[in-house]
């Protein structure tokens, strides 16, 4: 068995950036890869690591692949962050960044939903609320532009190498159903969309959020037999030990998405049923193997620029595409730093 190696940096200890926690962050990985990390000393840090990589702009994806394959050294680590983000980040971030990791160490956790906060110029309607409480997801009409729609919607074709126009150019190469592309201009300016913001402030009740990084998808029209079915199959994407925290996940339809044509589905009003529902399966029944179709799944359309938040104790996953064109999808969280996740994943 390799040795544990004591992890000897704390999160005060920066770089050349000045970003606390980051050097922390870059040892763990690294005696990670080593198999010398001891992962129960530092299980309570993963959000902690997750929102400085988010909040940076980067995501968890690539660093950890970067971190993974080429085992940089801290300096070599940092300048791959500063090519990533084509230049040092801000300092105004820096400085948000530095007191987000203060108050995760210092300040107890908050519980959320934060209730009785006043968002201001919120985008959900009192309606839309009630909605939301009574059934775990709800709908941001218009959430960003058509042209803004329109840009990210290129910018991943153009990724995949495909064209909107050409059926037979959808079908070459490698893609599945995941695009990951992280850093583009079109993709960024989404994640900072007022509206969805202003959505996810609502329904957390704090501004104090950070935006994910993530990737976006591309579900296809079913065609022969090629495997394209995507995350068809209904899951979690969230631990089911008890109780689960608070959690708000969300994707932005780039294109016009009908019900037959892959779209995103859930069903209703689980997250208040979820805990009877797991209390009344036997211990040696695994919940995610269960046949969640029989819950009641709906597909939730949309248009291009519309939002789809719902609450993570939703089985969800994505409709197969019986239509003619491509449903095109981008992901956005934003979640406060302190959201809570259950140590035991099940
Ligand atoms: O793209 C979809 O419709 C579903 C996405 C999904 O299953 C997920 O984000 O976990």
């Amino acid at each position: 068995m390799t040795a544990k190696q004591e992890l000897n940096i704390s999160s005060m200890e920066v770089g050349e950036l000045g970003v606390l926690h980051l050097r922390r962050y870059w040892l763990k990985r690294r005696l990670e890869v080593e198999g010398r990390l001891d992962l129960d000393s530092v299980r309570d840090e993963h959000g902690l690591d997750s929102t400085l990589m988010q909040g940076l702009g980067l995501g968890i994806v690539e660093p950890s692949e970067y971190l993974f394959h080429q085992r940089p050294t801290y300096a070599e680590f940092e300048q791959w962050i500063m090519q990533k983000l084509g230049g040092s980040p801000d300092r105004a971030l820096v400085e948000r960044l530095n007191k987000m990791v203060s108050c995760y160490l210092e300040q107890p956790h908050r519980t959320y939903p934060v209730t009785g906060a006043a968002i201001q110029e919120p985008v959900l309607s009192a309606a839309n609320l009630e909605f939301w409480q009574e059934n775990g997801y709800v709908v941001l009409r218009n959430a960003v532009s058509a042209e803004d729609c329109r840009e990210a919607e290129l910018a991943i074709w153009d990724f995949l190498g495909m064209d909107p126009q050409k059926p037979e150019s959808w079908y070459n190469g490698q893609h599945m159903f995941w695009v990951p592309l992280f850093q583009h201009p079109a993709l960024n300016k989404n994640r900072a969309a007022s509206r969805i913001r202003k959505a996810f402030e609502q329904l957390w009740g704090t501004d104090d959020l950070w935006a994910t990084v993530d990737r976006s998808s591309l579900n296809r029209p079913e065609y022969g037999s090629i495997d394209i079915s995507g995350p068809s199959r209904l899951h979690w994407d969230v631990s089911l030990a008890w109780p689960i925290p608070f959690g708000v996940q969300g994707l932005l339809y780039l294109s016009d998405t009908s019900a037959e044509q892959g779209a995103f589905r859930c069903v209703p009003g689980f997250h208040s049923r979820i805990g009877q529902w797991l209390e009344e399966l036997a211990p040696e029944q695994n919940p995610r193997e269960q046949d969640l179709e029989s819950l009641g799944p709906i597909p939730i359309t949309g248009s291009a620029g519309d939002f789809v938040l719902w609450h993570h104790a939703l089985p969800h996953g994505s409709g197969r595409n019986l239509a003619h064109y491509p449903r095109v999808v981008q992901y956005i969280k934003l979640l406060p730093h302190d959201h809570g996740i259950h140590p035991v994943w099940k």
